[in-house]
């Protein structure tokens, strides 16, 4: 039995969460631990929200409220969120706790004492208006490097790059629009450049490193570290706890990671056992890949600076995108988990996102492939499975276990299949391939609907009872087993089966998982474990999603927000084309939707346009418009759609020209 420390990414506390969220970081942190409890090792499963850093504070400013207002009604929802997902935290804090504070706190005093914090004056933007300098987002400018507007003290959104907010041209106090002045602060610098080789050597000799972390790592490295500025001047925030130090706090990077710590401590003071017994044997940290390099670099300096032990391992999942495009929480185009949970288990969630893509690939979620698996994968081989099984026993064995007597041949392998599933299995997950260890469950399901099929113990049950009740015998193993792999995964619903089984679902050990249940062991009856999901309710769930966005476009347009500035080189990705439309018709079951054949030229494609309450399907015909050609592909409707027809979005007129050539390009 060891003893294992499992952390996920501390959420923001400024909104609650999403699919993208979930797949990345929550759901493969728990299956990994729940396994882990399954095969005897104490688990130490903690997370906490991150509740400082500007996002925060400028809402809060925004919304004419305290900050910590707003970090508590989206620490609620959160932690709401991820119970609602079965996300089976040993404890879930928050770094506003006054634990947190003094744990980060000393942890900056320690590093500060051992040389490795020290003082410097720098140049940075002052609000004389509101009598305050202007960390990060609280000034906006024009981007030095690509002339974007609305660029920020830390990041310009437009080309990526990273900032320092004396860099931005024409910069402007974002709370009261006036021209910040420049005056010089003392900040305080970790001496990251200190353990450029040291965290290089330990990037290298660690093992288990998966390849996603250790490349971005390496790639960072190369290009050399530089010291780290670990303040700022704001009040929302850990107070630098030094003299001379008014009016600053721990930048928020500086303290989020400790939350790791902060949370296992507010454990230990709940069951007096010792968290660091945990993180001295192993530490995993589950996190999105955008936080790779906080966590594969800044971290484990901080940490060999402090003189600890360095986690074990990072695991970063990679981006979910939706129905095709990358998601996006100011345009609306998300699902949130709490309106997802609506309409679905949380199990059945927790199973699609898991089987979509291994971790270490981006992926997608798309409605039409979520029914599919669920319909497929959950309904007509998971099920179908158990749920013949539990009724074939019932009704011929009078709900028992039947007696199991001579193998034959096909028993025998079907038997094996069986017993050493479960080191397979088990060590897929060990290896953090959790998508490969649920695709071998399922495979094992369709097996057993093949043995099934193949012992046909409906004519057997007659003719060849003992060879009926062997078949039954083993598939009711197989229906144990499978609940029990399931566990990690679907923890609802595997403990639905093990009750029908009779079984008791408590202190499930991985390694008994194949003792097998005795013969006249008495099963319960059975419920239906998944439902199928009809067309209908896609499509619904389709619309809704398009017309958040259409919502929010509109609603942005009307408070008359700034338009979001691209750079030409944005501009120039997109392929706009004169297309001539040579078929129309309109899509069934929508009011809004024309699906066209337009010809680019080079080819023709099919683009699903909203113009049908302008357009009748004759008046589009033979029309040239302007055509989006390389847009990502996505189905409305069910009806695939290659591009987008250009419109007006209220008149809904489209752009259309007589004298261009078909397929000449926009530019
Ligand atoms: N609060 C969330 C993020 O950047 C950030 C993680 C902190 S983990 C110590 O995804
Ligand atoms: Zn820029």
């Amino acid at each position: 039995m060891s003893k294992l420390f499992i952390t996920c990414a501390l959420p923001y506390a400024n909104g609650p969460t999403h699919l993208g969220h979930l797949r990345s970081t929550y759901i493969p942190a728990d299956i990994y631990a729940r396994y882990n409890r399954m095969k005897g090792n104490e688990v130490l499963f903690v997370c906490s929200t991150d509740e400082h850093g500007t996002p925060i504070a400028v809402k809060a400013e925004k919304e004419g409220k305290k900050p910590l207002e707003i970090a508590t009604r989206y620490h609620n929802m959160i932690k709401e969120d991820l119970h609602a997902c079965h996300i089976s935290f040993d404890n879930f804090s928050r770094t506003t706790d006054s634990l947190h504070y003094e744990i980060s706190q000393n942890f900056f005093l320690k590093l500060y004492e051992k040389g490795f914090i020290y003082e410097k004056e720098i140049k940075q933007p002052y609000c004389d208006r509101c009598g305050r300098f202007l960390p990060d987002r609280y000034v906006e400018g024009i981007c030095p490097h690509c002339d974007s507007e609305g660029a920020r003290g830390d990041h310009c959104e437009v080309c990526g790059r990273h900032l320092e907010p004396t860099q931005l041209v024409e910069p402007q106090c974002l709370i009261c629009n006036s021209k910040p002045e420049i005056k010089e602060s003392k900040h305080y610098f970790f001496k990251l450049s200190h353990f450029e080789n040291d965290v290089h050597n330990w990037i290298i000799s660690n093992k288990e490193l998966p390849a996603n972390v250790k490349n971005y790592a390496l790639q960072w490295i190369k290009e050399g570290l530089k010291d780290w500025i670990l303040t700022r001047d704001m009040e929302w925030g850990i107070p630098v706890p030094l003299d001379g130090a008014e009016g600053k706090i721990i930048y928020v990077w500086g303290e989020a990671f400790l939350g790791y710590i902060s949370s296992a401590a507010q454990w230990s003071g709940k069951t007096g056992k010792l968290w660091k017994e945990y993180w001295d044997e192993k530490a995993v940290h589950f996190i999105g890949k955008d936080i790779i390099y906080h966590h594969s670099i800044f971290w484990p300096a901080l940490l060999m600076a402090y003189g600890c032990k360095l986690p074990k391992n990072i695991i970063a999942g990679e981006y979910l995108s939706l129905e095709g495009s990358k998601m996006s929480t100011s345009k609306n185009w998300v699902i949130w988990t709490s309106d997802f949970l609506k309409n679905f288990d949380a199990d059945v969630l927790r199973y699609y996102l898991t089987i979509n893509a291994p971790l270490t690939r981006d992926t997608d979620f798309s409605w039409d492939d979520f029914q599919r698996r669920v319909n497929d994968e959950l309904a007509d081989v998971l099920g179908n499975f158990i749920h013949r099984t539990f009724s074939f026993t019932k009704r011929f064995f009078n709900g028992e276990i039947p007696e199991a007597t001579d193998f034959s041949g096909d028993d025998l392998e079907f038997e094996q299949s069986i017993k050493e599933a479960p080191l397979i299995i088990g060590n897929l997950i060990e290896e953090y391939k959790f998508r490969e260890a649920l695709v071998n469950v399922i495979k094992l399901a369709k097996k057993g609907n093949k043995y099934f099929n193949d012992q046909e113990p409906w004519k057997t049950v007659k003719e060849d009872p003992e060879k009926a009740a062997n078949c039954l015998y083993l598939c009711n193993q197989l229906t144990k087993v499978l609940a029990i792999f399931l566990i990690p995964y679907m923890p609802e619903k595997s403990l639905q089966i093990l009750e029908t089984l009779n079984l008791s679902t408590d202190n499930i050990v991985w390694d008994n998982t194949s003792s097998f249940i005795p013969s006249g062991h008495k099963i319960k009856k059975a419920k239906p474990l998944f439902a199928k999901i009809d067309d209908e309710f896609i499509e619904k769930q389709k619309e809704d999603l398009y017309k958040n966005l259409e919502e929010e476009v509109h609603d942005s347009s009307e408070d008359n927000e700034m338009t979001e500035i691209v750079s030409i080189d944005d501009f120039a990705k997109l392929e706009f084309r004169i297309g001539k439309v040579i078929e129309a018709e309109s899509v069934e079951g929508s009011d809004n939707l024309l699906k066209l054949q337009v010809d680019i030229k080079e080819k023709q494609i099919q683009v699903v346009a909203g113009i049908a309450k302008k357009y009748s399907d004759d008046e589009i015909l033979n029309k040239k418009v302007v055509v989006l050609v390389n847009l990502a592909p996505a189905k409305l409707f069910g009806v695939k759609s290659e591009g987008m027809i250009l419109a007006t979005s209220d008149s809904l007129s489209i752009l259309s020209s007589e004298t261009a050539a078909i397929g000449e390009r926009i530019k």
